[in-house]
């Protein structure tokens, strides 16, 4: 249990501290017969990518996932596409929440007609956005939903979705469905870095995007953070993470499950931080027994999340608390406290916030309505979910009249010289002077 100035060394970050466990760096040097870093691995395929194209990304695909893929998924795949209804109702419901949430979201630009002449800002949505689904372990649907969807919000025409497909070659049925629900019709089986150059630098049969939207493993995270500038990208949403805040009055049994829910995706930080020692010590052993009940693997993936990441954290108050969780700025904060609305107007560094017992995060992760793609690694401190934002472009908008110029131009030409810039200032004063010359009319 950590307090005081242990506590907050324990929880401050920054996003290079991501470790890169002993295994990803084995296999590494079993695939390239060298110990190369992930960056390192990431730098080669973008490069190959992008001068090889698709011939690279099946070279990729079949060196780390086993087979060579035909890389598009047709339209009669995805339209033959069938999950049973139960689920298929729980993507619909899950597609509705999230479009409903943003479409909330102020997105109209504005222009301010004064006695000046006019200024704005217009908002557009970007041409071709591209979104990354991780497959690997769990095939992430959810997380079509909750990209895609705000992007089509946004009024972006062109979704390119890739996801790397199973051992079979084979894309989750589930996945396919929502797409069609969504009426995303691009669906790649790639993933992994060479997915992310695909997206950045354009393939034969892959689209060049604008931007690129969705978590996924280190090397996609560092692939993205690595093509920034070619494309934009909207986070680096590396390994997941929650902090709880709980007082005496939270349910241990409660709090140990969301500490699980998130613990079970891989390489995942639980942390708690408490005002009550006895909950703190009733969270664990409820820990214990929670994780002993779960099915494998899932028993695996939560039990390492927790014994090598889990942080227990024993605060004086609950100011305390919101000030660790503000410097820690988790992906999820919950807050599970007698009186959770209280805390709000203190949080501020955190992807999500979850307001009380009802509101898990795991609910959150499906059918609750923002985004689930959130930052993560502390970069919270400057990044925002996924938003109706991230897929749009703002364009400002000058039209002033004459009169205006008339009043702000002098000051305009004043800085110009004082900056060394005649040609400027001159542009400013020919019109000052009304000095446009013979052609005009
Ligand atoms: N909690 C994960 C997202 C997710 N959970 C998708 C389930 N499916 C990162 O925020
Ligand atoms: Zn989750």
């Amino acid at each position: 249990i950590l307090q005081g100035q242990a506590a907050r060394t324990a929880l401050s970050r920054s996003f290079s501290d991501i470790p890169v466990p002993e295994s990803v760096l084995a296999r590494n040097e079993q695939l390239y017969g060298e110990r190369l870093s992930p960056q390192q691995v990431v730098e080669r395929i973008l490069a190959d990518v992008r001068a090889r194209g698709d011939d690279a990304l099946l070279d990729w695909t079949e060196k780390v996932d086993g087979f060579r893929p035909t890389l598009r998924v047709s339209a009669e795949e995805i339209e033959a596409a069938q999950v049973e209804p139960a689920l298929h109702g729980a993507i619909r419901l899950a597609i509705s929440r999230v479009r409903d949430f943003y479409l909330k979201q102020p997105a109209h630009g504005w222009i301010d007609h004064a006695e000046g002449g006019a200024l704005g800002q217009l908002v557009r949505p970007l041409s071709r956005v591209g979104v990354y689904v991780p497959g690997g372990l769990a095939p992430l649907i959810s997380t079509l939903i909750h990209t895609a969807v705000p992007a089509q919000v946004a009024g972006v025409p062109e979704i390119v979705v890739t996801t790397p497909p199973n051992r079979e070659g084979q894309i989750h049925p589930a996945i396919l469905v929502a797409a069609r629900e969504i009426g995303v019709s691009q669906v790649f089986r790639v993933g992994g870095a060479q997915a992310i150059a695909a997206l950045a630098y354009g393939t034969a049969s892959v689209p060049q995007v604008d931007k690129i939207a969705g978590p996924g493993n280190l090397f996609v995270v560092i692939a993205k953070k690595l093509v920034f500038g070619q494309v934009g990208i909207e986070s680096l949403p590396g390994p997941t993470e929650t902090l709880v805040i709980a007082d005496d009055s939270a349910s241990a049994r409660y709090v140990a499950a969301d500490l699980l829910a998130q613990a079970e995706h891989l390489g995942a930080e639980p942390v708690l931080v408490s005002t009550s020692r006895d909950l703190l010590i009733a969270v664990q052993a409820e820990l214990g027994g929670q994780i002993e009940a779960l099915p494998e693997p899932n028993r695996s993936w939560a039990r390492e999340s927790v014994e090598r990441r889990m942080k227990i954290v024993l605060a004086g108050d609950l100011a305390e608390a919101l000030d660790l969780a503000n410097l820690y700025a988790p992906e999820h904060l919950c807050l599970l406290t007698r009186d959770p609305w209280s805390l709000l107007g203190e949080v501020r560094r955190a992807g999500g916030v979850f307001v009380g017992e009802a509101s898990m995060e795991a609910l959150g992760d499906y059918v609750a309505g923002p985004s689930h793609v959130m930052p993560t690694g502390g970069t919270a401190r400057f990044m925002s979910p996924v938003n109706v934002r991230d897929f749009q472009n703002i364009i400002s908008v000058v039209g002033v009249n004459a009169a205006e110029l008339a009043r702000i131009g002098p000051a305009a030409a004043l800085l110009a010289r004082a900056e060394g810039l005649e040609a400027h200032a001159r542009a400013i004063e020919s019109r000052l002077n009304g000095e446009a010359g013979e052609n005009a009319s």
